[in-house]
């Protein structure tokens, strides 16, 4: 079967998909955005497992459970903060992504749900990081068949046209 990537615009943590994608910070203790979104669904449950991981580094992915959400599982993944671009942002925001899936094809999740992860509080400009997000997560996709759909969900219309644009672009680079 081949692997989907799909867009949706709206709120992540209305998906009742395999894993939901956190984009959180180091402590994993939640925060604002869709980390505080997250949260607020899953009830308390989810910080107490958390609690539990000591943090997350910067680019690596760790899992839980998904508590009061309709997703069963949450990825928690810490993406860069965004500076210039020249102090390793484009590997660590890659190897965010790689990692996600990587921990979805260990734990059985077939269907994940991703936000625009850095592209928030993180600064993290929106075109350069729909690319990126696309770009890996096809190719960790590949490596990884039995995660077959990434649904990338995106909060507004800026942002929706921005990876609606680079799927358009990955598509042209495959053919
Ligand atoms: N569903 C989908 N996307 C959302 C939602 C939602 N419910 N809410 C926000 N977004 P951000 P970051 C979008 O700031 O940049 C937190 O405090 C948002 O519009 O949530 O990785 C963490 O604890 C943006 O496009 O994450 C960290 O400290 C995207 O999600 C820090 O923010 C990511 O924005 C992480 O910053």
């Amino acid at each position: 079967m081949t692997a989907k990537i799909t867009l949706r615009k709206g709120d992540i943590t209305t998906d009742a998909v395999d894993a939901i994608v956190n984009a959180a910070n180091n402590s994993l203790l939640g925060g604002g955005g869709v980390d505080g979104a997250i949260h607020r669904a899953a009830g308390p449950e989810l910080l107490a497992e958390c609690r539990a991981l000591g943090g997350c580094e910067t680019g690596d992915a760790k899992i839980t459970k998904g508590y009061r959400l309709p997703a069963a599982h949450v990825i928690h993944t810490v993406g860069p903060i965004y500076h210039d671009g020249r102090h390793g942002e484009p590997e660590l925001l890659a190897s965010a992504y790689r990692r996600c899936i990587e921990v979805a094809a260990a734990n059985g999740c077939a269907r994940v749900g991703f936000p625009a992860i850095s592209t928030g509080v993180y600064g993290y400009p929106l075109a350069a990081a729909a690319e990126i997000a696309l770009t890996t997560v096809d190719a960790a996709l590949t490596d990884h068949p039995e995660v077959v759909e990434a649904r990338f969900w995106l909060f507004n219309g800026l942002a929706f046209g921005a990876f609606e644009r680079a799927l358009v672009q990955l598509g042209r680079q495959q053919n």
